[in-house]
């Protein structure tokens, strides 16, 4: 069973060919949907047809050609498989005059096996076939033996007993009459069709009920109704058909629904008109199983390697002050675009697409695309490490985490570093922190202590974190550029370091910054890995930074 048809649930035990047998063979009444995709094969799968016809006519409507074996058979060949792949209930392939002789109609068989279509379909028209609806009395008949050669050549290629062919008989359609359908099913059913499909243009069903009568059910037969559509369905019950096909529903429905919603959208230049009408996205994505994809990454994707970036962006940046008004300072222009998506582009480039912003003051104007957003509407009242653990709360749980402010551009590599390293927590730390001694005191919270200097003895020892608060010069090693790593495990500790510490003092909590949390973290006795790095990161405080940044990017 392919990968797509796993995921609409466990595999059936019997084959697709024997399921549609079963249907042919069965005393009650089947009904076929036409498909002519993956996509509505699958909606015909979950309206709860026992299986599906794959419709010549509204295959190549689908692929923009004529109903004249145009498309080829190895195109419909393709298309049909799609359709198997997003299906666990049996396909009957229309396939035409089986496109060729004994031989092509041979080739056919094997290979829509080999792709899970369970029963094939072929009429008694010659290649190119016309539509039968198409002056349908005009089109000549195959020749009687050899369309029988045809059946017993497809019927002796088959490797699974339980798939099907049936012989489509034409006679009716080319107005050869009642007594030319009945030779022709004889003859068809001698051949070893498995069924016969009586086929009829007329508006009311009382050619197919006259050769339902006279057929006596000898062997199954099988109905097209599209003309003949105001028959009441017991009608076909009654005269003891085997299966009906709603031929080419799907289709039409479709060209009716896509030809308005684009005329509407021509003429309104705008979407509110059409919107409520559409399927939304989700189902779109739903019918494509989106969602067994997410639950299988899960399970085969290596755990920790998968990466979410947290960056934390709910505070104003009242230290810009015009210019942060009513804009967030992640939302100010840098060479051109906003300082967020310089960020997002920074970890997009190291492969981390999966984006999280928390964001707060003015958090609607944090709106590019590509991003997922928490939103920390009390950020007045509290501080980073509340951002953070309300991001934790959202999203995958089993990844590898790196928080980052929405106020600090670093270089890709600061990433590559922090991925190496096996620590379940690591920050990266600028030994150039003497050049931000003079500056404001709201970065002073960042220095650090660790328990080596950066050195060349450090290059090849782990350094581990001392503290990160204000100091004295001499204990300070460096400052933390605001760029952190958690594998999955240290996230774990977070959490529950955060839900203990909340129990103990919430107000402790709602005022710690990042540097509160790791100071806590070493406390009780959480190695946090120390990786040294040497300038490559712009904090932007102020209107220098601003225009530092512009030549940083
Ligand atoms: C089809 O669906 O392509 C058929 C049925 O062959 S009909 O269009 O009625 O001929
Ligand atoms: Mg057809």
């Amino acid at each position: 069973m392919s990968i797509v048809a796993q995921m609409n649930g466990a595999p059936q035990r019997e084959s697709k060919a024997a399921r549609f047998r079963a249907l042919l063979d069965s005393p009650e009444l089947a009904f076929l949907c036409e498909a002519h995709n993956g996509l509505s094969a699958r909606i015909v799968e979950e309206a709860g047809f026992p299986a599906v016809w794959a419709s010549g006519l509204s295959m190549s409507a689908a692929l923009g050609v004529r109903d004249n074996n145009e498309a080829s058979w190895t195109q419909v060949l393709e298309v049909v498989e799609f359709m198997a792949d997003a299906t666990q209930i049996p396909i009957m392939l229309d396939g035409d005059t089986g496109y060729g002789n004994f031989n092509n109609m041979r080739r056919l068989v094997a290979k829509l096996e080999s792709r899970g279509v369970a029963a094939v379909c072929i009429e008694d028209k010659l290649f190119p076939k016309t539509n039968s609806f198409i002056s349908g009395a005009q089109q000549p008949l195959a020749d009687i033996d050899e369309f029988c050669g045809k059946i017993k050549a497809g019927k002796e290629a088959q490797s699974d007993p339980a798939f099907s062919i049936v012989a489509r008989i034409e006679a009716l359609i080319a107005g050869w009459g009642l007594d030319e359908a009945l030779r022709r099913a004889e003859a068809y059913h001698g051949a070893g069709a498995d069924a016969v499909l009586i086929h009829s243009a007329k508006s009311t069903s009382e050619e197919v009920l006259a050769f339902l009568d006279a057929w006596a059910g000898r062997s199954p037969v099988v109905l097209v109704p599209t003309k003949y559509y105001t028959t009441p369905t017991h009608v076909f019950r009654d005269s003891r058909a085997s299966m009906v096909i709603w031929a080419n529903h799907l289709v039409r429905a479709s060209i009716s629904a896509m030809q308005r919603t684009a005329a509407r959208i021509a003429a309104d230049e705008h979407l509110l008109g059409v919107e409520d009408s559409l399927a939304t996205v989700g189902e779109v994505f739903r019918l494509q199983g989106a969602s067994e994809l997410e639950q299988a990454e899960r399970v085969y994707l290596p755990r920790g390697r998968r990466t979410r970036a947290v960056v934390l962006a709910a505070s104003r940046g009242r230290e810009l002050g015009a210019l942060t008004e009513t804009l967030p300072k992640a939302m100010l222009d840098v060479a051109g675009k906003p300082l967020m998506g310089h960020i997002a582009e920074t970890y997009r480039r190291a492969g981390i697409k999966d984006l999280t912003v928390v964001r707060g003051f003015a958090k609607d104007k944090i709106d590019l695309p590509g991003l997922a957003f928490v939103d920390n509407d009390d950020y007045e009242t509290n501080q980073e490490l509340e951002s953070f653990s309300r991001a934790l709360d959202t999203g995958a749980g089993d990844c590898r985490v790196i928080v980052s402010y929405g106020d600090v551009l670093f270089r890709p590599y600061v990433l590559d570093m922090l991925s190496e390293q096996s620590a379940d927590i690591a920050i990266a730390v600028d030994t150039n922190w003497k050049a931000s001694r003079n500056r404001g005191p709201e970065r002073r919270p960042d220095y650090v202590s660790c328990s080596l200097p950066n050195s060349r003895e450090a290059y090849y020892a782990d350094v581990w974190l001392a503290e990160m608060r204000e100091a004295p010069t001499a204990r300070i090693h460096g400052e933390w550029i605001g760029v952190a790593q958690f594998s999955a495990a240290g996230i774990e500790v977070v959490r529950t370091l955060v839900a203990d510490w909340r129990a103990e003092d919430e107000a402790a909590v709602l005022g710690a910054r990042m540097n509160d949390l790791f100071n806590r973290l070493v406390e009780t006795g959480h190695g946090i890995k120390v990786v040294y790095t040497t300038g490559h990161w712009l904090d932007i405080d102020d209107i220098d930074d601003l225009v530092m940044a512009g030549s940083f990017v």
